[in-house]
């Protein structure tokens, strides 16, 4: 039997990724239009949390005003009747044409003026709806042309744009934190803020920083060769990880957007191992949503569409599971004290020792014996077999 996805897991899903409808860069739509209130009650049925979602995928752009108010309030009465959440949402800058050259870092003023807006309107929205975290994915912000964009001044340009929005958001009460999501390129040839480490760089230099986290996605990280667990445990040190999209990447080549784990899968169990059991007291290291950002197969009909949902959620749990089993295990704990992992934790001068003391220490340099040092074996070929072991369920 496998496990059961229940709401106090905090599964939250995309309307854009179970909606998707299968149009790529070389083929038509291979599924219909799914009803926003449909998403919502399956979703709920399968023991989801939440709906995500960008303005543009609830409230199609060509709506008038009514037309919007309408679809709003139908949609708020399904999450009223069923009672699921909007925990995340997010604004579309990247569909309209009028976005090509990017929202808010784009050469023409007047197209980040308008994106601003955009955002604005949606802002409100998720307030009114309740969610807690606004996602901002740039995908759009950059370029193909190197001479042809000014990083120093777009990256200027991302800055006014987040102040000014953080700015409204304090201004009208709302209990929204922001999570830019890196990528590092697709659809743009380069896009800014490529990675977790640009991201978190940026965020510094923010008016309204303490407001200000990340939402790194498995596949974009992974798509720039880089290691997520990694990047999301640097996150977590700096207090940074407001969010997370799981999802499935083969290396780098396009985004592919797979179900959880069904790309790096040994890389998805130490990411769950980090987000459950990655606190400096063992327990959770995230206590937010897991957020699923992937595209079904476009190959699949409705039904594959929400066999790939469970299969999500499922993947999760049951890794989740293993790695409960791997800390639990006595032999895992005795390899990882072999192994240094909890001595890392020491500090390396003792308390009230400085660079005095360390320098008068003979034995930490003129009498050190470096031999065993470099002789030792550190141990790690053994928790990577335990580990394997456990993720394949084989202990
Ligand atoms: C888009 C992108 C995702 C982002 C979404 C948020 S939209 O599909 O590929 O990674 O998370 O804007
Ligand atoms: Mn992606
Ligand atoms: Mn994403």
């Amino acid at each position: 039997m496998t496990p059961q996805p229940t709401r106090g897991d905090k599964f939250s899903f995309g309307l854009w990724t179970i909606g998707w409808q299968a149009r790529d860069m070389f083929g038509e739509a291979t599924r219909a239009v799914l009803d926003p209130v449909e998403a919502v009650e399956r979703l709920t049925d399968l023991g989801a949390y939440g709906i995500t979602f960008h303005d543009d995928d609830l409230v199609p752009a060509t709506s008038t005003p009514a037309q919007r108010q309408q679809i709003i309030d139908r949609f708020k009465q399904a999450l009223a009747d069923t009672g699921l959440s909007v925990p995340m949402m997010t604004t579309n800058l990247f569909s309209d044409p009028v976005f090509k050259d990017g929202g808010f870092t784009s050469n023409d003023r007047s197209v980040r003026r308008y994106a601003l807006r955009k955002v604005m309107r949606n802002m409100d929205l998720a307030a009114e709806v309740g969610a807690e975290i606004y996602v901002f994915w740039g995908g759009r912000e950059g370029s193909e042309v190197d001479f042809a964009k000014d990083i120093h001044a777009a990256l200027d340009r991302y800055r006014e744009g987040l102040d000014l929005l953080a700015q409204y958001a304090i201004d009208s009460g709302y209990r929204l934190k922001f999570a830019i999501e890196p990528k590092p390129n697709e659809p743009r040839g380069d896009i800014l803020l490529p990675t977790i480490g640009h991201a978190l760089a940026f965020i510094g230099s923010l008016e309204h920083a303490e407001m200000v986290g990340i939402n790194p996605e498995v596949g974009h990280e992974q798509m720039a060769g880089l290691n997520y667990t990694h990047g999301i445990a640097q996150a977590l040190w700096a207090g940074k990880l407001f969010h997370i999209d799981l999802n499935g990447q083969k290396g780098p080549r396009f985004d592919q957007d797979l179900v959880f784990g069904h790309g790096d899968l040994l890389q998805a169990f130490s990411t769950v191992d980090l987000l459950e059991n990655g606190a400096p007291d063992g327990g959770p290291a995230y206590l937010g949503c897991r957020h699923f950002d992937y595209k079904p197969l476009r190959t699949e009909d409705v039904d594959g569409v929400w066999e790939s949902a469970r299969a999500n959620m499922e993947l999760y749990l049951m890794l989740r599971e293993r790695s409960q089993a791997f800390r639990a295990d006595p032999e895992v704990q005795q390899a990882l004290a072999d192994a240094g992992v909890t001595e890392l934790r020491l500090p390396t001068l003792d308390a009230g020792e400085s660079y005095p003391e360390l320098l008068a220490d003979r034995s930490a340099f003129e009498d050190y014996d470096l031999q065993p040092g470099r002789t030792r074996g550190y141990g790690f070929a053994r928790v990577q077999r335990l580990a394997v072991q456990h993720l394949l369920g084989a202990r």
